[in-house]
């Protein structure tokens, strides 16, 4: 019985009775237990990858220096070979090196405001209902769909993904719902709900900045129908008209050091308490959101995706959120619907998977009910606002109002071809789009910038992302060519597949675990655990360039037509999701207003135009015989 319980400790969550719980134990784990462990590359590999992709963003000057303070670090029994052994014995003694310093790193120690800085947002196809009944029925049926992808979560039916032919880890799922984020004053946490002996059975719902706690399970462990939670959603609406609530949620926009201040007087009530771990512990919440400002239809999306990101301001619908949980959908009255997702927990791809089976299911019709049961009223979460908290939250709601004003973004549909053209060509659709930013950014600034695309890790054991470099040396050389007047077709079109199959490798290095990014974190990481003194090729101006990443990139693909997208990570820089679709891409791009030589729309025509270059450079071209 002890071996049981400690097992359980690794099960996925669910409403499950003990003996399906052994069976999806043991076939979860055995999935798990079968994926190979993330490898620690050979260090001189990643120093000679290092170098190279220094090579297209640093000067002359600063990359001879840098071979030399490489040269240094991987002198025979010197600082690096001490280090690589402390990160290969980590790495026998642990499930995955780095999926915990991971997960401190990149979100828990990071102490910038999860909106817009972290949180990744998605924009819905617009659906066609226009007032409060087929505002609250659309979610209705989300939260329905939701539960029912659920199931496959709880009793182990979700299918196995595959990257390249092989299988993927699976976890991220589990930490999906039921789920939040927790500020704290030097490092966050991220507490789940979903392996409790007893998992939630509630979602938050909110409206005029006022939650609820609505029940979604009957007695017996069946689900409420689409009608059920109609009613119950009516109910919630009926109860929250009053528009003067205080924003409380607005407090989880703010810095993480003063949102950790603040959570700790909003907690020292018991009333607040409660609320709180009830909206940490719900399965998701659902932001019954205002009608936004009406805009032409031409900026509509970008509009919308901005309201998706951080929900408009103190006097829209930013109180309308728990920047904090997993999970949140935006449901708005005018049609408007979408997500905003804290991300510690969870890459895109399985957030997509979650919101492509709730779109496929809200398409299906309704079961026609046999009489309603009486539910109860969905229990109202109080707040006490003490003048403390009154002023704390006046001040988040300022800071977000600056942040708002700063963030500049814009969607593009690319109408012109999608991922066909790409593979009509025999080439990768992504390193084609991935090709097509390089010139578009070259265009606009003349030279080429640290590039960061996310790569997946998940053919390993928890494994997370690493950083396909975008810029190199053969991209470079394409991006000079194409404008240039001395350079023939024939070549460019050379240089453009040079280009590409290049980035393609290194996707492959990348999703093998053989990038460097993840690498050299390691090694600093290692470093600092072992006190030893920060070598000094982590101080070198080169190392500092190559982490500032003007362009951050993203592709996150989906069956549903929707658009995703998330602030740049440097003052001076973009932001780029995509969603490579047959025929057309969806683009986000992302800027800040504060910097003069940023803009989003700029990136996003000069992308555009990239990409329909590059097809009549290919059209009008055969491929050279080799
Ligand atoms: N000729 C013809 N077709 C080709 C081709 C070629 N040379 N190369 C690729 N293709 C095809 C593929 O077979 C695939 O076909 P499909 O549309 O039927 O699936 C399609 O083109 C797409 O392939 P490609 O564009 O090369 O990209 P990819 O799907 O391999 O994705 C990454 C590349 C980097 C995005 C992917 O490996 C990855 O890591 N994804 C996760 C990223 C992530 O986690 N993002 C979110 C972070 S929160
Ligand atoms: C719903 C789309 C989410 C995409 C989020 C994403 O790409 O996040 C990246 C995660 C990673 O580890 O690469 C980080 N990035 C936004 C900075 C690219």
């Amino acid at each position: 019985m002890l071996a049981f319980a400690a097992r359980t400790a690794v099960r996925p969550p669910g409403l499950l009775k003990p003996r399906a719980l052994m069976k999806t134990v043991s076939r979860f784990k055995a999935h798990q237990d079968s994926l190979p462990r993330l490898p620690v590359p050979p260090l001189q590999q990643s120093l000679d990858h290092y170098l190279k992709a220094l090579q297209p963003i640093v000067s002359q000057e600063e990359w001879a220096q840098t071979k030399q303070l490489v040269e240094e670090f991987q002198t025979s029994g010197g600082v690096g070979e001490r280090l690589q052994k402390g990160l290969e014995c980590r790495a026998k003694k642990s499930e995955n090196w780095l999926s915990e310093w991971w997960l401190k790193t990149a979100y828990l120690q990071y102490r910038q405001p999860v909106v817009i800085y972290s949180n990744p947002g998605l924009l819905l196809p617009k659906q066609d209902f226009v007032d409060l009944q087929g505002q609250l029925r659309f979610a209705a049926k989300l939260i329905e769909g939701v539960l029912d992808f659920k199931v496959m979560i709880d009793n182990e039916t979700l299918p196995v993904e595959h990257l390249g032919g092989k299988p993927l880890c699976m976890n991220q799922y589990y930490q999906i719902l039921s789920s939040c984020r927790v500020p704290g004053p030097k490092q966050d946490s991220v507490v789940n709900f979903g392996r409790d002996k007893k998992p939630p059975t509630h979602i938050t719902v909110v409206h005029n900045y006022q939650f609820f706690e609505l029940e979604v399970y009957h007695s017996d462990g069946s689900p409420l129908t689409t009608d059920q939670i109609f009613v119950q959603l009516e109910k919630i609406w009926n109860s929250s008209l009053q528009t003067n609530k205080e924003p409380v949620g607005i407090l989880t926009s703010n810095h993480r050091n003063s949102w950790a201040k603040a959570f700790n007087t909003l907690t020292k009530d018991k009333v607040n308490r409660d609320s709180v771990r009830r909206i940490q512990q719900s399965i998701f919440m659902v932001c019954l959101d205002a009608p936004m400002p009406r805009v032409s239809d031409h900026t509509y999306r970008s509009h919308v995706a901005g309201q998706m990101l951080h929900g408009g301001g103190g006097h829209l619908n930013s109180g309308n959120r728990w920047f904090d949980k997993t999970l949140q959908f935006i449901v708005a009255e005018d049609g408007s619907c979408g997500l905003v997702y804290e991300h510690a927990a969870a890459e895109g791809p399985p957030i997509i998977t979650l919101v492509d089976h709730v779109m496929e299911f809200t398409k299906k019709p309704g079961q026609v009910q046999s009489g309603m049961v009486p539910l109860p009223m969905p229990k109202k979460l109080r707040f006490n606002i003490t003048p403390e908290i009154k002023s704390d939250i006046e001040k988040a709601k300022q800071n977000l109002s600056i942040m708002i004003q700063d963030l500049d973004i814009t969607t593009l549909v690319f109408p012109h071809f999608g991922k066909d053209f790409p593979k009509s060509q025999k080439l990768s659709p992504d390193s084609f789009i991935q090709m097509a930013l390089q010139l578009a950014y070259y265009r606009i600034y003349g030279q080429a910038c640290a590039t960061y695309e996310s790569a997946s890790l998940r053919m390993f054991h928890l494994g997370r992302t690493d950083t396909i470099r975008s810029a190199s040396m053969d991209s470079l050389a394409f991006v000079r060519a194409m404008d240039d007047a001395g350079t023939t077709e024939q070549q460019k079109v050379d240089l453009l597949r040079k280009a590409i199959q290049s980035h393609r490798a290194y996707t492959d290095r990348a999703i093998h675990g053989e990038a460097f990014d993840r690498h050299l974190l390691g090694l600093k990481l290692q470093a600092i655990e072992d006190l030893v003194s920060m070598p000094d090729i982590f101080m070198d101006t080169s190392y500092a360039i190559a982490m500032h990443f003007n362009l951050s990139t993203s592709q996150v693909p989906s069956k549903t037509d929707c658009v995703m997208f998330f602030g740049p990570v440097v003052p001076d820089g973009y932001g780029v999701c995509y969603n490579p679709r047959e025929s057309h891409i969806n683009f986000s791009v992302s800027a800040y207003n504060s910097c003069a030589e940023t803009s989003a729309q700029r990136l996003a025509q000069h992308l555009e135009q990239a990409l329909l270059d590059m097809r009549v450079l290919l059209q009008h071209h055969l491929q050279a015989k080799l």
